[in-house]
């Protein structure tokens, strides 16, 4: 067993664990390499799907995530980022194995608009399930001003949608009230949290000059089955990637 009796207790408790340190920094260099090749490259055959919006501060466009990047074709990172701790990690927070449904890198560059107060379960994911963790892992340093994410550390809040379907629960910035029920998770490179798809969470702009780039892999349980070609294929329906060129408008964002 990876996680001890404590730490599956607490996840159950507040909805979240932080593990720190879980990849060494030669695991995070070759991550944070690979993120900069993706950055930089088209989405060609493999179909990375990148998001560009114009900055609500600066005016520029720029990358805000790019999705779909472990299907199939890129099994040496997704190795890497899935070492067997990891799935037994899951595994004991589910109950039984998980199954990957969807993943994003957000790269959260400077002038990046914030994440308002959420759970992401309000992001369309009833239609899919109806629980899922996702395995949050920094790859930059998270500050306060780099857009460290704050989440609900008291445990109180419902484990159904506390809002309507792609609804935030407040359109507050960081430090959300009351302050004391929140926590700052100033987390390092290579820094994991695993948290469920209600605890509320969010991150505020980053007016930083710094980026804060974080990759969120989100599983369902094994018995609620394959949805990832499906949420995908939806996804894009309605809310296709776009090119720098045309980068939405910095409100218009979904998780
Ligand atoms: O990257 C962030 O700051 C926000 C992440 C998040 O909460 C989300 O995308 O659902």
């Amino acid at each position: 067993m990876f996680l001890s009796e404590k730490q599956t207790k607490e996840f159950e408790n507040r909805g979240f664990i932080v593990l720190k340190g879980f990849f060494n920094k030669a695991a995070m260099n070759k991550v944070s390499a690979w993120l900069d090749e993706l950055r930089d490259k088209d989405p060609g055959e493999n179909q990375e799907a990148k998001y560009y919006e114009k900055s609500t501060i600066t005016g520029e466009n720029i990358l805000v995530r790019i999705e779909n990047v472990l299907g199939g074709h890129n099994r040496e990172i997704a190795k890497l980022l899935l070492p067997p701790k990891a799935i037994e990690c899951l595994t004991q927070l589910f109950g039984e194995p998980p199954v990957l449904f969807k993943e994003k890198i957000n790269y959260k560059l400077p002038g990046c608009r914030p994440d308002k107060l959420h759970q992401d379960q309000a992001a369309g994911w009833n239609a899919y399930g109806d629980f899922y963790i996702t395995m949050g892992i920094a790859v930059d340093e998270n500050r306060m001003e780099n857009a460290a994410l704050s989440f609900l550390k008291s445990g109180n809040y419902e484990k159904r949608l506390m809002s309507g379907e792609w609804c935030c629960l407040s359109e507050a910035d960081p430090p959300y009230q009351p302050e004391d029920d929140y926590v700052l998770l100033e987390a390092d490179p290579g820094d994991v949290i695993f948290f469920d798809s209600y605890v509320p969470h969010g991150s505020p702009a980053n007016t930083s000059d710094r980026g804060r780039r974080n990759i969120f892999l989100t599983f369902n349980k094994l018995s609620d089955g394959d949805m990832r070609a499906k949420y995908y294929q939806d996804k894009w329906a309605k809310y296709p990637p776009n090119e720098v060129k045309n980068a939405r408008p910095g409100g218009s964002y979904r998780v």
